[in-house]
């Protein structure tokens, strides 16, 4: 128990310090639809989803959750759930078109209403700038393994900057830059689909030229009390055993999803052993003098999004992969336990083990969890009611761990869900519900699940509740 507990009979209320920040999340091309609505072009994310084979079903982003229609509704319900924030992300094809230049007031101005009616309910809006919908000019142009794609990047914070930022306070500069890089260039499994170690570390590095240079466009642009962050899927990683072989592996995989990102974004420089380990691929003279100085750009927080931890020992994996030659030296386990309809381990101690770590690694950096959640199979009862009892035990365990985490000295400030709705789940396209509140994509119902009841008691009382001696 912390000093910030409350004994209620046999449990313990576990209560947040005042001011955390609750909150929901979403993206765009997840939930907005009206794909050519206003001026929007495709993103890599409309042409990869057209691709035969690439996405579940051949489902699309074209009308997702109709939120680009249904904008009031869904921010009624967040009201309604009582949450003090939301995470949406701008698309960029709607505010540039091309990629580049002026920007198009029309798509500017569904976030202007958008920002309008959350404030008007209270809830403070979180932008992220890029959540993979690179606009398709710039895919064609060479996309994220260029430079110029970080340059452009930094002139569309600006414009959106410019447009948004006397109402949105909190920014986000990027969302996941490994899923975007190495899914996206590596594997293949997400947009564009292209499979080359060489772009994944390219784009990797251009992600964070971007992130700095967005930093300091949007530190141009914005009031001076604006917090700029930005959002990384840090691996929670463990070692089969502790063999040096094993702990070696744990390094290998550290280097390439995470100390990739924090060591250029914290302390502007590249990890050397992340150098040596990716040498037969490229000797790294893509990074300019100067890259890593702008890279790291002070930032006012930091975003974590956590699903479940990884497990790895030494050996050897398939390719293509999306880890960078990594793999010829690395094998993934399954960590034990119940899974998600992902088929993701739940365990929330990978959580308490992420936050702790940046506690140490990165003193004096607030952290949000800027996504947690889960998919399950869920489904609207004959009574029209979802019971999503899995989803509210993975919930209450993972904001224990953030409890936990905050009561051992982490920083922590904030916590948003994934997601407020059902969405599109890239390749998984809608197979995969992560929503606390559950869409018919037939019609387009909404039906909030337990979960969304629980989540706002748990707002109300800005606590979960906790076993005494538990
Ligand atoms: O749906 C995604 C989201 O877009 C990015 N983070 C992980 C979520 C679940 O896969």
């Amino acid at each position: 128990m912390t000093a910030l507990d409350t004994p209620t009979g046999d449990t313990t209320d576990l209560r947040f310090p005042s001011g955390f920040r609750w909150g929901t999340a979403t993206a765009a091309y997840q939930i907005e639809g009206a794909a050519t609505e206003d001026g929007r072009t495709p993103s890599i994310w409309d042409t990869f989803s057209r691709t035969p084979g690439k996405v579940h079903n051949g489902d699309t982003g074209d009308i997702a959750a109709d939120h680009y229609h249904r904008m009031s509704e869904d921010v009624a319900l967040m009201r309604r759930l009582g949450v003090t924030d939301y995470r949406f992300s701008v698309a960029w094809p709607r505010v540039q078109p091309t990629g580049r230049g002026p920007a198009v007031q029309k798509g500017l101005d569904f976030y202007r209403r958008l920002v309008d009616e959350l404030l008007d309910a209270g809830i403070r809006p979180v932008a992220t700038l890029y959540h993979w919908d690179l606009p398709q000019e710039l895919e064609n142009a060479g996309g994220w393994p260029e430079r110029e794609t970080a340059l452009r990047f930094a002139e569309y914070a600006a414009v959106t900057a410019d447009a948004l930022g006397d109402r949105v306070r909190t920014w986000t500069t990027l969302n996941e830059p490994w899923c975007a890089a190495f899914l996206g260039y590596g594997n293949g499994v997400h947009a564009p689909g292209r499979t080359s170690p060489l772009d994944s570390l390219r784009a990797a590095h251009h992600f964070n030229l971007a992130h700095g240079l967005a930093v300091r466009a949007l530190r141009d642009a914005l009031p001076p009390a604006s917090e700029v962050s930005l959002t990384l899927n840090l691996h929670a990683l463990r070692p089969l055993t502790q063999s040096p072989a094993d702990l070696d592996a744990v390094r290998r995989i550290d280097a390439v999803a995470n100390r990739i990102f924090l060591d250029p974004v914290f302390r502007g420089r590249l990890p050397q052993d992340l150098v040596r380990d990716t040498a037969a691929i490229t000797d790294w003279s893509f990074v300019r003098d100067g890259d890593l100085a702008a890279a790291s750009a002070p930032i006012d927080s930091l975003g974590i999004n956590y699903y479940s931890p990884t497990v790895v020992a030494a050996g050897r994996s398939e390719s293509p992969s999306p880890w960078a030659g990594a793999e010829r030296h690395v094998r993934f386990l399954p960590a034990p336990g119940p899974r998600t309809a992902m088929d993701w381990p739940v365990d929330a101690d990978g959580l308490y083990e992420l936050l702790t770590r940046l506690r140490d690694d990165l003193p004096g950096v607030p952290l949000m969890v800027t996504e947690n959640g889960a998919a399950y199979h869920d489904y609207t009862d004959p009574s029209g009611r979802v019971h999503d009892p899995e989803r509210v035990a993975y919930l209450h365990g993972h904001l224990t761990a953030v409890h936990r985490a905050i009561g051992d000295g982490a920083d922590v400030r904030g916590y948003f869900l994934w997601s407020l709705l059902d969405n599109f789940e890239w390749a998984h396209g809608y197979s995969k519900r992560f929503g606390i509140v559950h869409v018919d994509f037939a019609t387009q119902r909404r039906t909030p699940k337990d979960s969304a009841g629980w989540y706002a008691q748990v707002i109300a009382r800005n606590a979960v509740e906790g076993h005494r001696n538990g």
